[in-house]
């Protein structure tokens, strides 16, 4: 494997923290040597040089040019292997003040310390063994995470559990390939590939890995959530159930009709699924409205149309207006008959009852959109994915499988098959990051923040 376009061993540090004047800031020291590195320009050095693996020292941080002190800290020390980098490391806390941390980095990195770069931390335990790369993937996972159920799926693979589905997969291709290249070694027996490799063995595993490709829609979405948007015609209650979803009186509500202009939008939370919900401008048949609400009907027109999915409400005392469904993308729409309370009649077929005011049916609501949204229910113990590059080797291997089936099926001769084969695997074990070269992981851990 091609190395890393930089020097992966010397000392390095950076503040794990954000930016920003706060109570306590974390900085991150690791690399081969980094303990004497922070003992020279330490007031206790001695004890920091002698302090035991995960113990804390305090102290004062000095400029050994000048001797002046540099600030009051806290170092928790990891010798060698032990730290989450997998290296000698020390963990500084410091006043959380931006000049401070500034001169703590020049007094350092006067010392022999270089900046750590994006993610490299992280990089250095993958490096290191610590950890395999869904694992790494994870740690930037959590850190991004927009929502509790995002970030208990990311906490789940950091864990472990999409490294362990892999290595089980990884476990059947490997007894099969076991099994194919000793008879590769003797040619002279005519043992086809049909007589050693199971069909319904190779259809499992690719229905399997398909399976788990798939989950990466489910991923991105309680990452980056989605739109959901309230239509409807004037007056059905959009503003009123919009107030209910916020748990405010965000949205002008009144029975006038034509009440909302502009699209009003807020970020909530429904069942773990961020969304950023939009109430807009009722919609009206026939009649025009004047040119500022024409413009609004415009704009929201504009957002139902990029939205997720649309909450289409229908006023349940007045009933549908003929005509008032069509043109609705039914893929898309989820109709609700509002009003309940004071409806003239049960919700008709394909309607989902419900009430802004009394909050009647709005918990079934919640969990109709997070149905609809995600499409499955993702049970708390299931590996989900959230990334690309794991989608895209998942797909990969499967779309391999499928090769392997074809060249079954072709009487294709054991070498061909077993290329295959082994790209199935392969493609598995840049998951994991086995096989992954220099410029993916650099690509991989660029996108980290620094200090992680
Ligand atoms: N009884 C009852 N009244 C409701 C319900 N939902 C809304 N209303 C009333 O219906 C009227 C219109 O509600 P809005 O929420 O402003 O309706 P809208 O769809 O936003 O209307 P526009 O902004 O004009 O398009 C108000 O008087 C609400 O109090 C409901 O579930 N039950
Ligand atoms: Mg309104």
């Amino acid at each position: 494997m091609k190395s890393i376009s930089y020097d992966t061993s010397e000392p390095i540090i950076a503040l794990a923290s954000a930016w920003g004047e706060s109570a306590v800031a974390v900085l991150r020291a690791s690399g081969h040597g980094c303990i004497p590195l922070l003992a020279d320009c330490f007031s206790r050095s001695e004890a920091l040089l002698k302090a035991p693996s995960h113990t804390m020292v305090h102290g004062v941080l000095i400029d050994p040019a000048t001797g002046d002190a540099v600030d009051e800290v806290v170092c928790a020390v990891y010798r060698d292997g032990r730290g989450y980098t997998g290296e000698e490391a020390v963990e500084i806390f410091s006043h959380g003040s931006m000049p401070g941390i500034q001169l703590i980095l020049e007094t350092l990195r006067a010392r022999g310390f270089r900046d750590a770069r994006p993610g490299e931390f992280t990089l250095r335990a993958f490096l290191n063994g610590k950890i395999d790369l869904t694992r790494a993937e994870a740690v930037g996972e959590i850190i991004s995470s927009r929502s509790r159920a995002a970030h208990a799926m990311a906490l789940h693979r950091l864990e472990g559990s999409i490294f362990r589905r892999i290595d089980s997969f990884k476990e059947g291709l490997k007894k099969l390939l076991a099994v194919v290249e000793i008879q590769l070694d003797y040619p002279e027996d005519e043992v086809s590939a049909e007589d050693l490799i199971a069909e319904d063995d190779i259809l499992q595993l690719k229905g399997e890995l398909e399976t788990l490709a798939a989950t990466f829609s489910t991923g991105r979405l309680y990452q980056e959530g989605a739109r959901v948007a309230l239509s409807g015609r004037t007056n059905a209650g959009k503003s009123s159930l919009f107030n209910l979803f916020v748990r405010e009186d965000r949205s002008i509500v009144s029975d006038i009709h034509g009440t909302t202009r502009d699209f009003v939008h807020e970020q909530l939370s429904i069942r773990g699924i961020p969304v950023t919900l939009y109430d807009t401008a009722g919609l009206r048949h026939g009649e025009t409205g004047d040119t500022v609400e024409r413009e609004g009907i415009r704009r929201s027109g504009l957002v139902t149309r990029e939205a997720d999915l649309v909450l289409y409400l229908v006023d349940g005392s007045t009933g549908v207006r003929t005509g008032e469904l069509e043109g609705l993308d039914p893929g898309k729409t989820l109709l609700l008959w509002n009003k309940a309370d004071i409806a003239n009649g049960p919700a008709p077929e394909g309607f989902l009852s419900v009430s802004a005011v009394t909050g009647e049916g709005f918990a079934l609501l919640e969990e109709e959109i997070c149905r609809r949204l995600s499409g499955v229910k993702i049970g708390a113990d299931e590996a989900v994915i959230d990334s690309l590059r794991q989608r895209d080797l998942l797909v990969r291997s499967a779309e391999s499988l499928a090769q392997v089936l074809e060249g079954l099926d072709a009487g294709m001769p054991l070498d061909a098959v077993t290329v295959d084969l082994r790209d199935a695997m392969d493609a598995l074990g840049e998951i994991t990051g086995e096989v992954t070269s220099a410029e993916v992981l650099e690509d991989m851990f660029s996108r980290f923040c620094v200090g992680k």
